[in-house]
């Protein structure tokens, strides 16, 4: 059986060879503006993006939850701030806002919080179920304030990866669905380092290399064409893989 899952991995072909026929209708090309407006357009036609991610019941957790990717960054920086439990840490927003801020851990903790026990399933053929709390990033940005032009939300990850700065970048439909959140606690406890700590993306519908972990800050823009190589994320430039990642 196609599940939705392999047809968007392995269907890159297909779905773009679908586009000529979307790009050719007066609906399709009013909307396409480029590659990744394509995804959306077909993405959304597919499967809803609001939908829900499944949830799962605690006694459906995985008992173990594998590490992958960078397990610490190991900058000076990031190192002091981990010694010293994260304290004067700040999560930074800025780009297109209207009032760029920073914001501590105590203070996203103090937040109203989204709690969620969901199945992380990594484009390696692995997945793990486990629980994630943190507040709504929707919340972050609405206090922030974007400006019109903005429509990806970039996030920079304190990690280089094979010595490649880690980043990852998703559109407002996924910023502002209801379990994106930035998750500061899994499984009832603060973070690990291997696990992203201080903070890490949920992106439920996404595959995991799209859920950025060690995130330092958090811009809005208007274009991904400036930021690492142009493809919204670290392995989207190095590796090819698909910008949207929908499970
Ligand atoms: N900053 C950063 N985020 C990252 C990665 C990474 O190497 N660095 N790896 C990604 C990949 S491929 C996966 S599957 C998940 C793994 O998350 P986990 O270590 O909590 O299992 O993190 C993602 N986020
Ligand atoms: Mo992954």
């Amino acid at each position: 059986m196609i599940t939705r899952r392999s047809l968007l991995i392995t269907g890159a072909g297909g779905l773009l060879a679908g586009c000529d026929a979307v790009g050719r209708s007066p609906v399709g090309k009013s909307i396409l503006g480029g590659g990744e407006d394509a995804q959306h357009f077909l993405q959304r036609s597919i499967v809803g993006r609001d939908a829900l991610a499944r949830e799962f019941r605690a006694d459906q957790m995985s008992p173990r939850f594998r590490v992958n990717g960078s397990k610490s960054a190991d900058t000076p920086d990031y190192l002091a701030h981990a010694a010293n439990n994260f304290a004067d840490w700040r999560l930074r927003i800025d780009g297109l806002v209207r009032r760029p801020f920073g914001v501590s851990l105590a203070q996203l903790r103090s937040m109203p919080q989204r709690a969620q026990i969901t199945r992380h399933d990594c484009v390696e053929g692995w997945s793990a179920i486990g629980k994630w709390q943190g507040p709504q990033l929707s919340q972050l940005l609405d206090l922030a304030g974007l400006r019109p032009e903005a429509r990806f939300i970039v996030f920079h990850c304190a990690d280089l990866y094979r010595g490649t700065p880690y980043y990852e970048s998703i559109d407002l439909i996924d910023a502002y669905h209801p379990q994106t959140i930035l998750a500061w606690a899994m499984n009832d406890a603060p973070l690990t380092t291997g696990h992203g700590a201080p903070l890490r993306l949920r992106v439920e519908r996404q595959l995991g290399y799209k859920h950025a972990k060690f995130v330092m800050r958090i811009e809005a823009v208007a274009s991904l064409a400036g930021i690492g190589g142009g493809k919204g994320g670290y392995w989207e430039d190095s590796n090819g893989y698909q910008w949207y990642a929908g499970i």
